[in-house]
């Protein structure tokens, strides 16, 4: 290989130097860490990405943001061709690459192995599609990963801020040579806006989108929604607040922070609007909430959209004379809340399957149907539509045959599958097809809260000495080790109606999860201090 390009990767290793005694895992989130000392790992991922797209022969996404985190943290994760996340078997060669320390002379013999057994050449061709968020930190990360992946002939498109949904739908529209649209910012909210416009404007006695206030997060959401605003004149209006110029990112705003406590964000008024949004520092999660009559704070979180969405598509379908011919499925996690879970079977008939925590599992598992619905429940999701169930409604849309009712529903489905983002859980693409429903469906936010009642739950957090102690199964709804802590907790949940509880460690703190529900608040408490307390017990 070239000394040359050995020579450049060495002066910039030197620039970067690896912190001693660090350890940086690739997981669900990807690298991620406080923002200082993370310039060292943005070498090893642009080398990572270069190799990728050699390997793919397709461009590959690298996103800087850590999301939901405070804004001293950042990192870095991939995407792979079609836009959906690095896939698993290549984590471990971030890892590998992570551990090595500063010494070129290793890391460029590592590489060497890794590219013969690869089958892929330095100097093959390479391209690279980098984006960040609104962090101070992003700009100098992006320009590491950047310099980096150029060692390796790699071609560098810089697309400096988008949201981490924008970044995926572009790597998958470059990709696809424009199929899935255009791969530029003004052809991901031309291709949104438009389908949402189609879809209100060819539905009969539409109910007006009222003003959705927006809690932005502080972060690039804001910018991003301002765009929405300009495309849907008199169609739709955003008010955004926590736009970044006062507050700081995700503190004490954005959906993780509304999620968690249960409660509204700081910096917009509580009393001006119907309906209350807020995503999160990377625009990847949504929930929404609004303040009842009795000035109660209520919330709708990622369960409420599968429900929005499936009755939504199955309504549709019916109408369009195709529900039979179509299998929809549902993809929650353990943490769905069991009322959800109860409606969409019992009431929408659709099944419903349960799978490990995180985005790639639910992904993965949407694959298996024509319309694959997942959500998790912190407000992260999307909707999977097969080419063979896309190619039925096109038919159906255009069928002289069928009745005008028939292909009108059609030809909603098509408008409503072009607002969606496939790649991943976006929550602009998602803000505005609940938009879009409320208002084909003639649905108010309490309308929409009240299809089911939740049943009330609780999570903590149990520190332990060691979290890999519990080990689950059965997508993570209980536990084979400690032995007999799934007695315990079975013998705890009989004693309450309507109750369910879970362990699980978590894969992004160093603590161990609880989660329980149950008929009343007070005993989904009660059963989740029971379940802490064993925990605590067995795992001394
Ligand atoms: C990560 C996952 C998220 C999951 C969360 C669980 C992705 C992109 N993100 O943020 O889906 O809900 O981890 O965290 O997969 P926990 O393991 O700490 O409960
Ligand atoms: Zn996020």
């Amino acid at each position: 290989m070239s000394e040359a390009a050995k020579e450049k990767l060495a002066a910039l290793m030197r620039e970067h130097p690896k912190p001693t005694g660090i350890i940086l895992g690739y997981g669900t989130a990807g690298f991620r860490s406080r923002s200082d000392i993370l310039p060292w790992i943005m070498i090893r991922i642009g080398i990572l990405a270069a190799l990728r797209s050699k390997v793919k022969q397709a461009c590959i996404g690298t996103m800087i943001t850590a999301s939901h985190n405070p804004e001293h943290d950042n990192g870095v994760k991939l995407i792979d061709p079609h836009g959906e996340m690095l896939d698993q078997s290549w984590e471990v060669f971030a890892n590998n690459l992570s551990s090595l320390d500063d010494d070129v002379n290793k890391l460029w013999k590592y590489l060497e192995t890794l590219m013969a057994q690869l089958n892929v050449q330095l100097h093959d061709n390479a391209m690279i599609a980098i984006a960040y968020d609104t962090r101070q930190s992003s700009p100098l990360l992006a320009s590491i990963v950047q310099r980096a992946a150029e060692i390796f002939y790699a071609n560098v498109m810089n697309f400096e801020l988008l949201t981490t949904p924008q970044l995926h739908y572009a790597v998958r529209c470059y990709n696809d040579d424009g199929l899935y649209g255009h791969y530029t910012e003004a052809g991901y909210f031309t291709k949104l806006c438009t389908a949402f416009q189609n879809l209100i404007e060819m539905t009969p006695n539409t109910k007006p989108c009222e003003t959705l206030a927006v809690d932005a997060a502080n972060g690039i959401g804001a910018h991003k929604l301002t765009y929405v605003n300009q495309q849907l004149p008199g169609l739709l209006h955003l008010e955004i607040f926590n736009d970044g110029t006062r507050g700081h990112l995700n503190e004490k705003c954005g959906a993780d922070y509304v999620k968690l406590y249960q409660k509204a964000p700081e910096g917009l008024p509580l009393t001006n609007y119907s309906k209350y949004c807020s995503i999160d520092g990377d625009a990847d999660r949504l929930v929404y909430f609004f303040m009842d009559q009795n000035h109660q704070f209520r919330m709708l979180d990622g369960d409420r959209f599968s429900v929005l969405f499936v009755a939504f598509i199955a309504k549709k379908l019916q109408e369009a004379k195709l529900l039979d011919q179509v299998q929809i499925g549902v993809i929650q996690t353990a943490y769905a809340n069991g009322s959800s879970t109860d409606y969409i079977i019992n009431i929408l008939k659709v099944p419903v399957a349960c799978v490990p925590t995180g985005v790639k599992h639910l992904h993965h598992k949407a694959l298996d149907y024509d319309i694959g619905i997942y959500f998790e429940a912190n407000g992260h999701g999307t909707i999977l539509f097969s080419d063979n169930v896309k190619n039925k409604i096109k038919a159906a849309a255009e069928d002289a045959n069928r009745t005008e009712a028939e292909r009108l529903a059609a030809n909603q489905l098509r408008a409503f599958i072009d607002i969606i983002n496939e790649t991943v859980g976006d929550a602009i693409a998602d803000l505005l097809a609940t938009e879009a429903i409320l208002s084909v469906l003639n649905l108010s936010i309490e309308g929409w809260l009240n299809l089911y009642t939740d049943l009330p739950q609780r999570q903590l957090k149990v520190p332990v000495k060691d979290r890999t102690m519990i080990q689950t199964t059965d997508a993570e709804r209980r536990c084979v080790a400690p032995v007999h802590l799934q007695d315990c907790i079975d013998e705890l949940v009989s004693k309450y109606p309507s109750g369910r509880s879970f362990v699980r460690p978590s894969g992004t703190e160093d603590i161990v999860r609880v989660y329980a529900e149950a008929a009343t608040q007070e005993q989904a408490d009660q059963l989740a201090d029971a379940v802490r307390k064993i925990v605590e017990d067995m795992t001394k």
